[in-house]
């Protein structure tokens, strides 16, 4: 008898010493999600509610919430007219699980189902969409969180999970169908026109004085990235892409890049019965994202002073004196130097790229396919030195899929604590150092998360063998 089927039939697979894997067998939490069209009122009831495509029909989709150490058991059916597949961005899962129709996987057919199984090996904050289409299906509505619980979290009075997007929504409140188009790909990316927060647009939240919040924040826009103020608040951050950091208070604005999570942790000290905007101001013109409304009764009068760490995740240290190194150039876009590239393995002038729909390149390759010779190489165990260089006149959020990175660097500046992260938003000309040891087999996705920049070409391969 085979060991696996004889730890399964002596039921002793959850005793120590065996592998994660088996002990998430009798431990996993099952989930039936159908991705299908739904209706979600964003703007408020004086419009039509917007027919949206989310997971079970709502926006966000059915939130995934699993304690650390449990399984994921997720049967995806497919109840869309087209090819759907679902990543689960930032979890360090096995390469079959990560959900790239045409990588990892084949695309869902419509009518079909896909049965996702991983054991989340970190706690935090991520959230899981479409990767077929994307910068329709997501910005359709095809995202949800996913949610890992620590075994220990820092005491709160309430948790709140805010998934940030931006529509563009037409006079009537339905999604302006222009997906893909060739400003969105060739600027910042398909960028709305209503900002909202758990699909509401200008919702108002209520909060009392002296409660402590837990403030997830996950950003699935297509393009927008977020500078979110929070006025009279000083908040802490406690986590970045889902990984624990050194708490710090911060009153300037939180940066949260498209596909970034930030953690924060809030002591709401307004006023009983004012009103307190959320504001952002990324871009030109400063908006209210969303109001904190607060009671007209206090919590308490003394905010909480327990402990706000989290524990760091259990990450593989990279080593830098013997990774190999790994310069990635980002170029291309409007108002970018691109000249040429190549094309298919072609020399190509960017006007005969831009023709085919592309106008982003990777060390002058342009990422038009998933069977491309990949950008790393490389054998699993070895440590990645990589640097980064934006020179653009855009802001890219790269991902990499199945593994956190060490940002070390920014503009040739050392981090005085460098974080892990999963999609470190890279601003025009800048520079940014990052490490990481490639230990998950298989074939990556590494791409920017303006989905219309990826359609468009931003996008490579990371091979671990
Ligand atoms: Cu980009």
């Amino acid at each position: 008898m085979k060991r696996r089927s004889f730890l399964k039939l002596s039921g002793i697979s959850a005793l120590s010493g065996i592998s994660p894997i088996l002990q998430a067998k009798s431990n996993s939490k099952v989930f039936r999600i159908t991705a299908k069209p739904g209706q979600v009122n964003i703007v408020g009831p004086t419009f039509p509610a917007t027919e949206v495509w989310g997971f079970n029909g709502q926006v966000p989709g059915l939130p995934i919430r699993i304690n650390h150490g449990q399984a994921v058991d997720a049967t995806i059916h497919n109840g869309l007219d087209m090819p759907t597949s679902v990543h689960w961005h930032g979890i360090r899962l096995p390469n079959a699980m990560d959900g790239v129709a045409g990588l990892t996987q084949p695309a869902i057919k419509p009518g079909e189902d896909f049965r996702y199984q991983f054991t989340p090996p970190d706690a935090g904050t991520y959230w899981y969409h479409s990767h077929v289409n994307a910068y329709e299906q997501i910005g359709r509505g095809l995202y949800a969180p996913l949610i890992i619980e620590e075994a220990d979290p820092p005491k709160v009075d309430r948790e709140l999970v805010w998934m940030i997007d931006d529509w563009r929504l037409l006079d009537d409140a339905s999604i302006s169908d222009d997906f893909g188009a060739g400003h969105d790909k060739s600027h910042a990316g398909r960028i709305g026109n209503v900002p909202t927060v758990n699909g509401r647009f200008r919702d108002v939240i209520k909060v009392q004085t002296g409660e402590r919040i837990r403030l997830r924040l996950i950003n699935a826009s297509n393009a927008r990235n977020f500078a979110l103020s929070f006025g009279e608040l000083t908040p802490s951050v406690i986590a970045i892409d889902g990984q624990a950091v050194k708490p710090y208070q911060t009153k300037e604005p939180i940066i949260i890049g498209a596909a970034g999570r930030v953690d924060l942790m809030l002591d709401m000290t307004g006023n009983p019965g004012s009103m307190h905007p959320v504001v952002d101001s990324f871009y030109r013109k400063p908006f209210d994202l969303t109001t904190f409304a607060y009671d007209d009764k206090p919590l308490r009068e003394s905010l909480l002073d327990s402990s706000i760490d989290l524990a760091p995740s259990n990450l593989p240290e990279p080593d830098l004196n013997n990774a190999l190194d790994v310069n990635v150039t980002i170029a291309g876009g409007a108002m970018g130097g691109l000249r040429r590239a190549r094309f298919n393995g072609e020399w190509m002038g960017l006007r005969e790229i831009a023709q085919q729909g592309y106008v982003w390149a990777l060390n002058d390759v342009v990422g038009n396919k998933l069977d491309m010779p990949p950008l790393i190489d490389t054998k699993k165990g070895q440590s990645i030195h990589m640097t980064i260089n934006n020179e653009t006149s855009f802001p890219h959020p790269m991902h990499l899929h199945g593994h956190h990175m060490k940002l070390l660097s920014i503009d040739d500046q050392p981090l005085p604590e460098p974080r892990w992260v999963d999609s470190p938003l890279i601003m025009p000309n800048q520079s940014v150092e990052l490490a990481f040891v490639a230990d998950n087999p298989g074939d990556w996705l590494f791409h920017c998360h303006a989905l219309e920049h990826h359609a468009a070409g931003l996008g490579a391969l990371v091979r671990i063998t």
